[in-house]
């Protein structure tokens, strides 16, 4: 989390996190009209620092709220301008970065009329999204009891505040029983997403993930895929089932916070040997090459800063 002494941007000022206030009549607070970005940041061995993907989080930023029906009040350069200042406000070399914008005090009721629209950017340190052995053992997840909300329900294209009520649900389940984790299946029982993650399997030395229906269209995701077919792999988008997970060969996450994290135990069943199978983890050194410019293939996915 961002410290009270570290600067949050607000509207175009950077600010002391401890006054960057908002009314509790915030209609975002009410509502969860709020669209969001998970963003990382890597130190690269050359010295600098890099921000991953940084245009492809701001457009999604901008179309998250398209489908909600606002419009932000600042461009995309601005926007990514004002990411770089305050990761460098920050002096972060390293970590996560949380643009916000929500739909700000005014009317209440359900009607957001014509309330200001505010944004806020704050940047933390983040290590391993599911604890530091995440990465290298895999973890244990289940399958959670809450489908994921129908495609004409809640908008997964759209990151907003108010679909997380659903992973939150699905997530506060998953830890009570002892998991890292929750898989969610859609209305229609095939498997979906993780409450913050995209879903892959490894079968007969085929790479299958969820197609983009009922899933957020996730940035690491869509780099895994072209990772991984660079690499040779063959890779898929296809509906599978949960039964399918159970015999399959290998599975990991993919998302900005949880990185490509291998899975070793699904609903109590070991998935392979148990352990971060061999395609989870070239393509997570893969990734991480990318992510921190060591591979000038994906040099055009990085904003190099340095403070
Ligand atoms: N699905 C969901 C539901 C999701 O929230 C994320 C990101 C992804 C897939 C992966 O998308 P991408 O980050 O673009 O590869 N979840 C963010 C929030 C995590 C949190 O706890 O907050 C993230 O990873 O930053």
């Amino acid at each position: 989390m961002a410290h009270e002494n570290e600067k949050i941007w607000f509207d175009g000022k950077l600010l002391p996190a401890k006054d960057a206030q908002v009314s509790v009549l915030t209609h975002a607070l009410h509502y969860g009209t709020a669209v969001f970005e998970g963003i990382r940041a890597y130190q690269c061995p050359d010295g600098s620092s890099a921000v991953f993907r940084l245009n492809d989080h701001v457009k999604r930023l901008l179309n998250s709220a398209k489908i909600l029906g606002f419009s932000i009040p600042h461009s995309h350069e601005e926007l990514c301008k004002a990411i770089v200042d305050t990761l460098k406000a920050n002096k972060l070399a390293e970590g996560y970065i949380r643009p916000l914008s929500f739909v700000g005090a005014g009317n209440l009721g359900v009607w957001p009329g014509k309330n200001p629209i505010n944004t806020i950017i704050a940047v933390w340190s983040w290590g391993a999204y599911l604890g530091p052995e995440a990465l290298e053992r895999g973890i244990r997840v289940r399958t959670s009891s809450f489908t994921r909300s129908n495609v004409n329900g809640m908008m997964s294209k759209a990151k907003a505040a108010g679909n997380y009520v659903n992973s939150v649900l699905a997530k506060n389940e998953a830890v009570q029983d002892g998991y890292d984790e929750a898989i969610m299946l859609d209305t229609n029982g095939f498997v979906s997403e993780a409450t913050g993650e995209n879903f892959f399997i490894v079968r007969n030395g085929l790479i299958k993930t969820t197609p983009l229906t009922s899933v957020l269209d996730g940035i690491t995701r869509d780099s895994i895929l072209k990772i991984a077919a660079d690499m040779g792999y063959t890779v898929v988008e296809q509906l599978f089932t949960r039964d399918e997970v159970y015999i399959a060969d290998e599975a990991f996450f993919s998302g900005t916070a949880a990185e490509v994290t291998p899975i070793r135990e699904v609903d109590n069943r070991t998935i392979g040997e148990g352990k971060a199978g061999p395609v989870a983890k070239a393509l997570q050194a893969a990734f991480f090459k990318a992510a921190k410019g060591q591979d000038p293939r994906y040099a055009k996915w990085l904003t190099h800063y340095s403070f």
